[in-house]
């Protein structure tokens, strides 16, 4: 077993999964992957079950139905957990966060310049190729929304190109995460950071997937708009201190 395992949801990402998984398998570092698949139709498991055949880095959780990103990626994090890894990385399958950065990102976490790094679009600029306009003001102006209302200093909060020292998961309720969509990652970063650990972000180049389609929609939207204002509130009742 590796240190590292880098953790990719799935839902129809069968002309994807298999050249994102050798993108990672050919990096400098060694790595672990967990696909956690939501039983998509395009069949994209049964093309993760033949590249596990030969290669044992390569991991398959297959859920029964799509429940969205949030429940998925709970199911990887504990299964990672309970294996012990030490590095945990969230990325997508569909080649919008480039595997490259995760050399990079994991020096970052190992050398303990922070517990969590986000591969950031925002950091010092913005950094998004082949999204329509009305798109990146969506998602910068969900950025500055997020750190208006939270106070998080993270310039991506919505990123889901996540580093992770496996302890800084481990000391998150993640059950009491509920949200499905981009809520759920502005939600771990700011738990994370309430408890007093340290976020640094690694400037990315974001591009738009070439291969299969967006799983965004409005009720993921309406989700974050209104989630972070309620968790917000929570938060302001809760003692949130490093054990
Ligand atoms: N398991 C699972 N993966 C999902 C679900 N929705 C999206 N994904 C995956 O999450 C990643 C990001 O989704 P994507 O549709 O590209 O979102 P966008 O980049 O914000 O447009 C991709 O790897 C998707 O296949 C879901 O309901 N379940
Ligand atoms: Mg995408």
């Amino acid at each position: 077993m590796n240190s590292i395992v880098i953790v990719i949801p799935t839902y129809n990402e069968a002309d994807n999964i298999q050249p994102i998984i050798e993108a990672v398998l050919a990096l400098p570092i060694s790595t672990d992957i967990l696909v956690v698949d939501d039983n998509s139709p395009d069949g994209t498991a049964s093309i993760v079950k033949k590249l596990m055949e030969r290669n044992a880095q390569v991991q398959l959780s297959v859920r029964e139905k799509k429940e969205g990103l949030g429940p998925a990626y709970v199911d990887g994090f504990r299964w990672a957990l309970d294996k012990g890894y030490d590095y945990l990385f969230e990325m997508d399958a569909d080649f919008s966060h480039p595997p490259q950065a995760l050399v990079a990102m994991h020096y970052m976490l190992e050398q303990n310049k922070a517990d969590l790094v986000v591969g950031s679009r925002y950091k010092k600029g913005i950094r998004v190729r082949n999204w329509p306009l009305g798109r990146i003001f969506l998602s910068v102006g969900a950025s500055l929304y997020v750190r208006l209302i939270t106070g998080l200093p993270v310039t991506d909060p919505t990123a889901g190109f996540v580093g992770y020292k496996t302890a800084v998961l481990r000391s998150l309720d993640l059950e009491d995460i509920r949200f499905k969509g981009y809520a759920f990652q502005i939600a771990l970063k700011f738990w994370a950071w309430k408890k007093g650990f340290r976020i640094a972000e690694f400037p990315i180049i974001f591009t738009d997937r070439i291969k299969g389609d967006s799983k965004m929609n409005n009720s993921i939207i309406s989700e974050a708009v209104f989630g972070i204002i309620a968790m917000k509130w929570r938060s302001m009742f809760k003692k949130e201190k490093h054990e």
